[in-house]
C-alpha cells in the first residue's frame, strides 16, 4: 500500500505560508491545499456560500467553523489514497477536531514570525485580486511596477493588511491557535520554526520534510 503523507502549516497573517507551502509542494510532490484559495474561488463564484464567505474575508474576520469544515473536509475526503499539505486550516480547535474525525496528520509546521517583520511584509503586499496572485515589493516584486505579471491588469492593496486592522488580526490569531498547538503538541506532531526570512526557514523546513517522508513507514507514515 502506498505510503502516505498530510502535514499541515499553521502561522499569522503573511507569515509565509503560502510562499513556503508552495515550495514544499513543488519539491516533494504534495497536493497543496489553501483554505484561503478555496474561499477566494467561492467567493469569485458568487454562490450562496460566497456571498456569506465574502462578508467575512473582506473584514478580515475568521469564517465560520462549519462554513470552513464544509468547504475543506469534502475536498480532502476526494484525496484518500494521497499525500497532502494542508495551508490555512485548520485554524480554530473546531476545525482541527472535524479534521482529526477524517484522518490523523502526520506533521505541523507552526511559523513563529515577530510582528515587526509581519507588519513590514504586508505593508509591503500586493496582490492580483482576480487570481490571489501575491507580490512583495522587496521579495517577490512584479516584473512591472503596480501590474500583475501574467495578466499586466493593476495590483491592489488589502485594507487589512494595513497597520492597525494587522494588530488586532495577530492577536486574535494568537488566542484562537494556542489551543490547536496545544492539541498537536499533545499528539507529538508539532514543529515551531521561528525566523525572520523564508529563504533562511526554508532548509529547515526542508530537511524536516525530508527527515520526515523518509522514516520507515511504521515511524511517519499511515496507510489508509
Ligand atoms: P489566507 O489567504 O490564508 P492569511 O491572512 O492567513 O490569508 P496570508 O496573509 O495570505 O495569510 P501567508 O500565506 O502566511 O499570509 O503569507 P504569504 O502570502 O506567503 O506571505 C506574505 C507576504 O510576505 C507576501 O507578499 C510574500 O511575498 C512575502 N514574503 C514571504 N516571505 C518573505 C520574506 O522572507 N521576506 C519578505 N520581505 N517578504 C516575504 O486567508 C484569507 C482569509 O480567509 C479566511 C480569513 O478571513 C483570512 O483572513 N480564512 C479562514 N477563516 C476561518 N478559518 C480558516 N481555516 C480560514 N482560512 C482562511
Amino acid at each position: 500500500m502506498a505510503k502516505l503523507f498530510r502535514a499541515a502549516i499553521m502561522g499569522p497573517p503573511g507569515s509565509g505560508k503560502g510562499t513556503i507551502c508552495k515550495r514544499i509542494a513543488q519539491s516533494f510532490d504534495l497536493q497543496y491545499l489553501s483554505s484561503g484559495h478555496y474561499l477566494r474561488e467561492s467567493i469569485a463564484a458568487n454562490t450562496e456560500a460566497g456571498v456569506l464567505v465574502r462578508s467575512y474575508v473582506e473584514r478580515s474576520m475568521m469564517v465560520p467553523d462549519h462554513v470552513m469544515t464544509r468547504l475543506m473536509l469534502p475536498r480532502l475526503e476526494q484525496l484518500i489514497g494521497q499525500s497532502w499539505l494542508l495551508d490555512g486550516f485548520p485554524r480554530t480547535l473546531s476545525q482541527a477536531r472535524a479534521l482529526n474525525s477524517l484522518c490523523q496528520l502526520d506533521l505541523v509546521i507552526s511559523l513563529n514570525i515577530p510582528y515587526e517583520t509581519l507588519r513590514e511584509r504586508l505593508s509591503d503586499r500586493w496582490v492580483h485580486a482576480a487570481s490571489g496572485r501575491v507580490y512583495n515589493m522587496g521579495f517577490n516584486p512584479p516584473q512591472v511596477k503596480g501590474k500583475d505579471d501574467v495578466s499586466g491588469e493593476a495590483l491592489i492593496q488589502h485594507d487589512d493588511d494595513k497597520p492597525e486592522a494587522l494588530l488586532s488580526r495577530l492577536r486574535y490569531y494568537k488566542d484562537v491557535a494556542k489551543p490547536v498547538m496545544d492539541l498537536y503538541k499533545s499528539q507529538g506532531i508539532l514543529h515551531a520554526v521561528s525566523g525572520t526570512e523564508t529563504d533562511r526557514i526554508w532548509p529547515y523546513i526542508n530537511s524536516l520534510l525530508s527527515a520526515k517522508m523518509h522514516m520507515q513507514p511504521s515511524d511517519a507514515f499511515q496507510t489508509q
